[in-house]
């Protein structure tokens, strides 16, 4: 194959922004690589009952691609499947999508001024930038419980729903009590004969304002600008929850008596569930659940909560440390993803630096796009480019016009990468506000084994979109 100008690694939302962004400007030579069978990415992926996304869908959709099709305002996964399918097929993205084909490998050929990737079956692609857009959150975390494979029933990870196992009339136990299972526990406890919730670390949940959209909505959603105030509404009023992450603000406190009253109602007032299911730490601290049904599950017949700390998983189903045993038929395991080894793909930069090796004390880049060293190397959603507030959409834009900018620099050049000193002062920033920030106050997936928060932008969107907006290429990054 000749020399591809970008190789795009993930047809999730970013990867296919990126391809739609070369599409537009009139450019064929990229590829899109992606290991499943199907685009989509976390929505290929997450496909376990009630998945839905947690920002309104509106701010989920791309600024230059409105969705007049959605069904409600927090859109279930299918629709947002449908949506990243329709999306394809109108940029015509299919001929240069490559499904089913995992990378193995990439480096930087310093001579060719080029990234060498190897893929499963031995092909190697040559490309002038190499953009990776796998996510923060692809690889599944399996629990580290002793005895996890010795389990005998049926066990299955929520990111790798398998639908032929059984729930109706059985046994279930799910590990977890995250964003995720926040979705699948209500879901399960209408089929389930029994569910037993196990909860390491309750969740702050907020009531979910959503509602079906009807067809005079969808009406409405034709209209170019009433889709856009949709959007800029919601991004509005996303944005103000930002300020419910300032440890000790009167916005704080409100999210805090927000979460507190709806605690109360969702469990009529069940003082003893209720001291079981308060978290302890700060809210904002970990991801803040949206949920109507989550809490209210509680209060079912046939569904336990159980906050015993796991000692074992036997071939029956679960031992506690205080020795008490729950049989189960099947184990759901909702314990989220590995955020540090999200990019599991090695990556070797100049000199023969591997990225991994880089990152082993915490993934860090500029703007979570680019890593000295590794020159044409764009990083989409890399590291410190999350929110516990809004849409990862209204971080992806801004990324995609980056590379699309530093496409137009590598018209004049071979090759760009910025500078170690430039990353380093952006990077001391970076963890100087979020040191003392609400996301350091608890142990959640924002933050690396070492400490480091690997994976909050700090600030507000805007800043971040102004701020990437200004990067001076001629001042920040070497060219060759
Ligand atoms: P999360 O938010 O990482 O949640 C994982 C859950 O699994 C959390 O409650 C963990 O408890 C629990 N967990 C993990 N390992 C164990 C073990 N060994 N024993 C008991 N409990 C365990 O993942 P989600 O999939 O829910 O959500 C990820 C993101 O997806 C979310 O933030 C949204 O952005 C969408 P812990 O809190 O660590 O005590």
């Amino acid at each position: 194959m000749a020399r591809l100008g970008v190789l795009i690694l993930g047809a999730g939302m970013s990867g296919l922004a990126m391809a739609i962004a070369l599409q537009r400007a009139g450019r064929s030579d990229f590829l899109v690589v992606e290991k499943s069978t199907g685009l989509g990415g976390t929505w290929w992926d997450n496909r376990y009952p009630g998945a839905h996304v947690d920002v309104p869908a509106p701010l989920y959709s791309f600024s230059f691609a409105p969705n007049p099709r959605w069904q409600r305002r927090f859109a279930a996964a299918p629709e947002i499947l449908a949506y990243q399918q329709a999306l394809a097929e109108r940029h015509g993205l299919k001929q240069h999508l490559r499904l089913d084909t995992a990378v193995l490998s990439a480096a930087w050929d310093e001579a060719a001024a080029c990234w060498r990737v190897q893929l499963e079956g031995g092909e190697l692609i040559e490309a002038t930038c190499f953009v990776c857009s796998t996510g923060p959150l692809s690889v599944p975390r399996w629990p580290a419980i002793e005895g996890l494979d010795s389990f005998a029933g049926a066990r299955v990870h929520s990111a790798r729903w398998d639908s032929s196992v059984p729930i109706a009339g059985h046994r279930v136990g799910v590990i977890g009590t995250g964003s995720t299972a926040s979705q699948l526990v209500p879901e399960l406890a209408k089929a389930a004969a029994h569910l037993t919730v196990f909860q390491r670390t309750p969740c702050w949940v907020l009531p979910r304002f959503d509602r079906r959209y009807g067809a005079l909505d969808r009406l409405l959603f034709h209209l170019p600008g009433w889709n856009r105030a949709a959007r800029a509404f919601w991004a509005a009023t996303s944005e103000s929850f930002r300020r419910g992450f300032e440890p000790g603000s009167g916005a704080q406190q409100r999210l805090l008596a927000l979460a507190r009253g709806h605690l109360k109602r969702q469990l009529r007032g069940d003082a003893a569930l209720m001291d079981r299911l308060r978290p302890a730490y700060p809210i904002g601290c970990k991801r803040i659940v949206f949920s109507n049904d989550y809490w209210r599950s509680f209060t079912k017949p046939n569904v336990q909560l159980e906050t015993g700390a796991i000692e074992r998983i036997t071939p029956a189903g679960v031992r506690l440390a205080d020795g008490r045993g729950h049989t189960l038929d099947v184990l759901v395991c909702a314990t989220g993803f590995n955020v540090e080894q999200s990019l599991a793909v090695p990556i070797t930069g100049r000199h023969g630096v591997a990225l991994q090796a880089l990152w082993r004390e915490g993934a860090f880049a500029h703007f979570g796009t680019t890593v000295a060293g590794f020159p044409n190397l764009f990083l989409m959603l890399g590291p410190n480019t999350a929110t516990g507030h809004t849409s990862t959409l209204l971080f992806i834009e801004p990324q995609v016009q980056f590379v699309m900018r530093a496409l137009h620099e590598l018209r004049q050049h071979r090759w760009l990468d910025v500078k170690a000193e430039v990353l380093e002062g952006f990077n001391t920033e970076l963890q100087r506000r979020l040191a003392g920030s609400v996301w350091m106050q608890c142990s959640n997936w924002y933050r690396a084994a070492s400490g480091r928060n690997v994976a909050i932008w700090p600030g507000y969107t805007r800043e971040y979109r102004t701020r990437l907006a200004a990067v001076d290429f001629g001042r920040e990054f070497s060219f060759g």
